[in-house]
């Protein structure tokens, strides 16, 4: 037999073997071989637009992944607004991430229709904002398919929140196959990007009845949040989650927690809590040790949940449920 078939062959019963459906890197090479090229194309089309393609591409990837799988359910719009999307957090997921994807996944249709899930165009989408950014670039895993249901209730209890301590970070991404080290580097995603005043007010107003400022916060840093964000200030006010280098994707969020510029509990405990502390600090001094630890957590946030083969869909239209 030939060389050739005979490696196709020993993939094949690798896969087959394994028994369940596994993403791989050159999954449209004969499908849709421009796919990457194409993605990438869209988005940097985008980015020239607007900056805020870059985070709000990531953040969608990473609550797509962590409700109900990489399955682009996030991306769908329902008419009676009880979708993913609809749900509470929905308010901080900006529109430009969803319309990278629905501009990307025009591109691709043009060239190879009903081929490319909207959950692989996002997947790609991550990877090339982060590379944007100035971050780290990596193969992104391909093969997923699009799933069929999309619920606003389905949110509830499966992202983290901005007040989380070690332990409950730890729980909710080790439920979804990441384990410390993973969590900390993906929560370097916070070095693009902004939040709204409420979602850190506590730490600034109201953190304990013996000290209305979160003690953990540089006093510095403090008042140059409290003036950014005065108490009832209008909900629509967002600041930049990395104080010194917002649009860069880098490791100064990691030297930022070492000098207690963490923006929410749930990032400065990675610092403060001495569990984490040792892998915050090798991140803040060695960005070569943060860009490989983030490219590695990426390709398995990208494995969560996936639906493979028969499973799910290949959508037309990414907000669209049954197109
Ligand atoms: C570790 C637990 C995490 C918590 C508690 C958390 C929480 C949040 C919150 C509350 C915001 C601000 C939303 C707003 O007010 O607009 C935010 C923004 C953001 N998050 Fe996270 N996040 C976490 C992990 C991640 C991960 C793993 C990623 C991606 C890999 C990510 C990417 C982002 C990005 C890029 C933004 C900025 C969005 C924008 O500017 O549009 N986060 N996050
Ligand atoms: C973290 O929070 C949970 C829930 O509030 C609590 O049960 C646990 O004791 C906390 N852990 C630490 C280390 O503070
Ligand atoms: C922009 C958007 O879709 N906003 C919706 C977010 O969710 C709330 C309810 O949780 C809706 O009232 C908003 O219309």
């Amino acid at each position: 037999m030939e060389r050739g078939y005979m490696l196709l062959l020993v993939v094949l019963i690798i896969a087959i073997g394994r028994g369940e459906g596994q993403l791989v890197e050159n999954f449209y090479s004969s499908s849709c071989p421009n796919v990457e090229g194409i993605v990438r194309q869209a988005v940097s089309t985008k980015f020239r637009q607007t900056f805020t393609t870059i985070p709000a591409t990531l953040r969608l990837f990473f609550h797509d992944c962590f409700v109900t799988g990489c399955d682009a359910s996030t991306m769908v719009s329902s008419p009676n607004g009880d979708a993913e999307k609809d749900a509470p957090d929905n308010l901080s997921l900006a529109g430009d991430g969803f319309d990278t994807v629905v501009k990307a996944k025009q591109a691709v249709e043009a060239a190879c229709p009903k081929v490319v899930s909207c959950a692989d165009i996002l997947a790609l989408a991550a990877r090339d904002v982060v590379v944007l950014a100035g971050g780290p670039s990596f193969n992104v895993e391909l093969g997923r398919r699009d799933g069929m249901v999309s619920q606003a209730s389905l949110v509830k209890g499966n992202l983290p929140e901005p007040d989380f301590n070690l332990s409950q970070l730890n729980a909710m991404f080790a439920r979804n196959n990441l384990n410390q080290i993973d969590m900390i580097a993906l929560s370097g995603a916070h070095t693009l990007g902004f939040s709204h005043c409420n979602r850190f007010a506590k730490r600034l107003y109201s953190f304990s009845s013996s000290s209305p400022v979160d003690p953990s916060l540089d006093a510095e840093y403090a008042q140059q949040l409290m003036n950014a964000c005065p108490r009832n200030v209008d909900p629509s006010i967002a600041i930049d989650m990395d104080p010194v280098t917002s649009r860069t994707f880098d490791n100064v969020y990691f030297q930022n927690l070492v000098s207690g510029k963490g923006l929410f509990t749930s990032d400065e405990v990675l610092f403060s809590d001495p569990a984490s502390q040792p892998t915050v600090n090798d991140f803040a001094k060695n960005s070569g040790n943060f860009n490989g630890a983030f490219a590695t957590a990426m390709r398995k946030l990208g494995r969560v949940g996936v639906k493979t083969g028969s499973q799910g869909r290949i959508r037309t239209d990414c907000t669209v449920i049954n197109s």
